[in-house]
């Protein structure tokens, strides 16, 4: 490239070319990284043109055929808003200038309910395999900042958005954040924290979620939904300290499991009191209720959250649920009512089913009875966007075709039910949908009937699946217990590695599966885990990658392959998160062009012009591409 650069070069080409030439043109090495990065640019569009897209999940085109049209938000007047410039009008603002009790007491004075859309987190966590990029909501983040300036919260973070972002969209999920957070300074950001797993699978060194909590606050995050999988205390305020180290908001959480009207089942009413008041003496600035399956029905969201709202009337509450039932909006009305100060919606074309419910659902059955501070035009101009979106992601759709309250009977959270419901549809779906929903019951029962969400959720679905696929039935599981070779996620449960589960391990089901080969833990992992040495994580990756942020050091702590193998990947393919989606998941056309801003000011006009014939010898073809006028040529092996 820094040949190409040289030969290019005005001076160069013009022949004016004298010795000291390169020590006086510094922009050469510009030109050099810029060229860099175009010739890594078109080496994934040629791959992606001689053998298709290669992402995790993909099935398909996109559907959305036309360019997307971005939101006009308008005034009472009828006139359009200018939103060229970020608002600046909103509840972080309060947050930033007064800290976050005062942000707490203002939300829970306000006398209506507000809403979060978790638009940006968990509905497309939950419809969409995680996969939106974040060209595609910085494209509408500013329209966002007005749309939602009176909003609680965008969830924007955390969850399965961290590790999917470098798996399998090949982003760096900090950078994400501190764009967006740019685009967005008015609107408090939440993230969803797995407590003592910070966003991994399992339990890290308390040092690792302290370093990550400040890295996020740092980068943007303001409120930290809290949570641990099995209600473990322990290990919830593992999470809640770092948070308040890190000087975020905090949210500790309760998960909410099974039906607590139905007497015959483990979690009740007494038990969730149980849980909130331990969690207020925690100290915490918000009280999360996390419904993650969907199963608390309306008539449950009445008495529970009117029982914490008569026990503690200062604590503001924020509900959380998911659609898969299609009570959701019932039961989020239903929370707003009983006194809760926030309930999670989506917005309308991302919603429903294991997503969160429709934003302008709720706020038409709270109309005259709870005020939220939307404007219910400009969310479903927003809405106009997404339903775009969706077309633009269509290959990543599990193709749900309605709510379906058995989910109060398997209790499969929203994103495991999407997951998991994909994954029987790749197999024709049939019996083996039936059955794998069965084996969920089965095993959660085995498990000693825990609370289910990420990590423990894995852990349940696991057992399900080698249940399903060995044709084992609970009394077989039982029965073998001792010879099974069981997923490694069911042995990090049994062992402790998550946790300690209400009512204690299923016997002799631990013993007999561990088999002395794991010591069991009676207390959190984290207090025997060593501290991570960042200093000489720091070494190591300088050593490898050169330079690297404090964020970096984050992202390899929590997720050390996957960060390592998509630094493999940029250093081949540069920094895919400024190609436009469609380019990103499918060929252009023969001769269609399109634009790609590399870098602020320097925007690449690119045409792919033709696909060469099959080498015999190598089993490679060249892609031949127009680069700002110039014809390029790339060699791609073809995989097909
Ligand atoms: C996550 O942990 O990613 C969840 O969305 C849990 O509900
Ligand atoms: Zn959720």
């Amino acid at each position: 490239p820094f040949v190409l650069a040289l030969l290019t070069h005005d001076t160069f080409v013009k022949g004016n070319c004298w010795t000291t030439f390169i020590d006086d043109t510094p922009e050469l090495f510009d030109m050099m990284v810029s060229q860099n990065r175009a010739q890594k640019l078109l080496a994934y569009l040629g791959d992606l043109a001689v053998n298709g897209s290669s992402i995790k999940g993909q099935i398909g085109l996109p559907k959305l055929k036309t360019a997307v049209i971005l939101p006009v938000l308008t005034d009472s007047t009828g006139a359009p808003l200018d939103v060229s410039t970020p608002c600046t009008e909103g509840w972080r603002n309060i947050y930033v200038e007064k800290g976050p009790e005062a942000f707490a007491k203002a939300i829970r004075e306000y006398k209506g309910t507000l809403l979060m859309d978790t638009t940006w987190r968990d509905a497309h966590q939950s419809l969409l395999a995680t996969r939106v990029r974040t060209v595609d909501f910085a494209n509408v983040a500013l329209p966002t900042s007005y749309a939602y300036s009176n909003a609680f919260a965008l969830e924007c973070w955390g969850g399965a958005t961290f590790d999917v972002a470098m798996r399998f969209l090949y982003e760096d999920p900090w950078d994400r954040l501190r764009k967006l957070r740019k685009l967005v300074p008015n609107i408090p950001f939440q993230m969803l924290l797995r407590g003592a797993n910070g966003v991994a699978y399992s339990s890290l060194p308390d040092n690792a979620i302290d370093h990550f909590c400040e890295q996020a606050k740092n980068a943007g995050v303001d409120i930290f939904r809290v949570f641990d999988a099995l209600n473990d205390l322990e290990q919830l305020k593992v999470g809640v300290d770092a948070v308040r180290k890190a000087g975020g908001i905090i949210e500790a959480t309760v998960c909410y499991s099974g039906d607590m009207l139905n007497p015959a089942k483990k979690y009740n009413l007494a038990y969730y009191l149980d849980v909130v008041a331990k969690i207020v003496a925690m100290g915490t600035h918000i009280l999360g209720i996390k419904d993650m399956a969907g199963t608390m029905k309306p008539q449950a969201a009445t008495i529970l959250i009117g029982a914490v709202r008569e026990k503690y009337p200062d604590l503001p509450i924020h509900v959380h649920t998911h659609d898969s039932a299609g009570t959701g909006v019932a039961s989020m009305a239903a929370c707003a009512l009983a006194g809760a100060d926030a309930v999670d919606v989506a917005t309308n074309s991302m919603s429903g089913m294991t997503s969160q419910p429709s934003i302008s659902a709720l706020l038409a059955t709270l109309e005259g009875k709870i005020d939220t501070g939307l404007n219910v035009d400009h969310i479903r101009e927003i809405d106009g966007y997404w339903g775009q979106m969706r077309l633009l992601y269509s290959v990543f759709e599990a193709d749900l075709k309605g709510p379906d309250p058995e989910v109060y009977s398997h209790e499969i959270p929203g994103g495991q039910l999407t997951n998991l419901l994909f994954q029987a549809q790749q197999l024709g779906l049939g019996t083996q949908w039936q059955e794998t929903k069965r084996a969920y019951v089965e095993a959660n029962k085995l498990l000693g009937d825990i609370v289910k969400v990420t990590p423990t959720s894995k852990v349940v679905g696991d057992l399900a699946q080698f249940m399903v696929s060995n044709k084992l039935s609970p009394a077989d599981v039982q029965e073998r217990a001792s010879t099974l070779d069981f997923p490694d996620s069911v042995l990090d449960f049994l062992q402790g590695m998550i946790g300690q589960p209400y009512g204690g391990f299923p016997e002799p089901l631990r013993t007999n599966a561990l088999r002395g080969r794991r010591e069991k833990l009676t207390e959190r992992p984290g207090k025997s885990l060593p501290p991570i040495d960042f200093a000489a994580v720091r070494k190591m990756l300088e050593e490898k990658y050169g330079q690297v942020r404090e964020t970096d050091i984050a992202s390899y702590v929590m997720y050390p392959k996957v960060y390592e193998d998509y630094m493999a990947f940029v250093q081949k393919y540069g920094d895919l998160s400024v190609l436009p989606t469609k380019f990103f998941l499918s060929k252009p056309e023969i001769n269609e062009e399109f634009s790609v801003e590399i870098e602020q000011g320097k925007t690449l006009i690119l045409k792919l012009l033709a696909i060469g014939p099959l080498s015999p010898h190598t089993g490679q073809r060249e892609a031949f591409f127009e680069l700002n006028g110039e014809i390029r040529q790339v060699t791609v092996d073809d995989k097909n």
